[in-house]
């Protein structure tokens, strides 16, 4: 097949939109070309799960308490080693990381970002070939260049993030990201080792027809959770439902759906997890990012997930996330019961 030359692949690209910007160091692309590299090697080892024993327990226990799996700690080790190595980060916060880890080098010290990242989400179904994804996202400094970074700079509220993306390990590979002037995906091209802008310019269509959440957890939720699921699966006016639902159990792979063909993702708390299972800072702040630049809306309920003040690395957050009018059904529940409680 041959290669069409009017597709831009992910390093065009960001250097065109670098043009925009005279002054742009390049720092910020350098920093993508990094997450791209890491999520390249991941890919290969994502697809050698099936091939090789490197899949099943590691034997640990993360810090959340939960068992490790082999591919989690490869993909972590491969994001922490790029950005480490590259000159645009000056510190990591990963899933898999108890703490924060400040490059502190004279090169990471003067770099001008930090990357959050969960190296491997959805990785209970790595063993039963379902799409994976990684999810990242960057921050501008808070703290003076010149010295190491500091817990501030990854404590800093969602709408603060310069860049966030996913890359998706699905029936093909594709890397999306966003930064305030739009979202992008790429897909990989496995013939030349490239991502190929596939996706230009998305945008989450307004309304939708899908909704995705654990049934299972029903009757956990919350009332007015359990009376939006219930009006999601009946046919109404307003909504012309009933809606589709599908859940996979990876959320990027049920964003990414929902950010293209339009629909819901919630993980609302539940009576045994009273704050969430998500995590903030590294799962639902760089997803919010996305679908809002694309025209979506994603809350914790209550605020925007983009305006929660983070008070710690690890921090969960329920996550309500996808097209607008969706949202703002969901929303009209939630209101009514606000309402009903003052
Ligand atoms: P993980 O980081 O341990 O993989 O957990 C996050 C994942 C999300 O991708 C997914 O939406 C959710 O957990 C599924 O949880 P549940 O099985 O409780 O529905
Ligand atoms: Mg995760």
């Amino acid at each position: 097949m041959a290669t069409n030359r009017n597709i831009l692949t992910l390093d065009e690209f960001t250097i065109q939109e670098m043009r925009a910007f005279p002054r742009a160091t390049g720092e910020l692309a350098g920093l993508l070309r990094d997450v791209a590299l890491a999520a390249k090697r991941i890919n290969l080892e994502v697809n050698k799960a099936g091939l090789v024993d490197i899949f099943g327990d590691e034997g640990t226990i993360n810090v959340q308490g939960e068992e490790v799996k082999k591919l989690d700690v490869i993909a972590n080790d491969q994001f922490m080693g790029v950005l480490r190595h590259g000159i645009s980060c000056a510190g990591i916060g990963s899933e898999e990381l108890d703490d924060i880890v400040i490059f502190d080098d004279p090169v990471s010290n003067n770099a001008k970002y930090v990357c959050l990242f969960d190296p491997l989400d959805g990785s209970s179904n790595i063993d039963v070939n379902v799409s994976i994804g990684t999810i990242f996202s960057v921050y501008k400094r808070v703290s003076e260049l010149g010295k190491p970074a500091t817990e501030a700079d990854f404590l800093q509220q969602g709408n603060k993030q310069v860049a966030a993306g996913y890359i998706i390990y699905g029936s093909s590979t594709m890397l999306v990201y966003a930064t305030k002037r739009g979202v992008n995906g790429f897909t990989l091209d496995q013939s030349i080792g490239e991502y190929l802008l596939s996706h230009a310019n998305i945008k989450c269509p307004e309304a939708g027809k899908m909704y995705s959440v654990n049934h299972g957890n029903f009757f956990t939720y919350e009332q007015p959770v359990k009376e939006y699921i219930t009006a999601c699966q009946k046919k109404t006016k307003d909504t012309g439902g009933p809606y589709t639902q599908r859940y996979i159990g990876s959320m990027v792979a049920d964003v990414h759906r929902n950010l293209i063909k339009g629909g819901i993702f919630m993980y609302p708390t539940t009576t045994e997890k009273p704050k969430g299972k998500l995590r903030l800072l590294y799962e639902c702040n760089p997803l919010a990012f996305i679908v809002e630049i694309a025209g979506g809306k994603a809350t914790n309920g209550v605020i925007r997930i983009l305006d929660v003040q983070p008070t710690a690395l690890h921090q969960r957050t329920a996550m309500y996330i996808g097209s607008l009018k969706m949202m703002e059904e969901l929303e009209g529940y939630m209101d009514a019961d606000q309402k009903i409680l003052s």
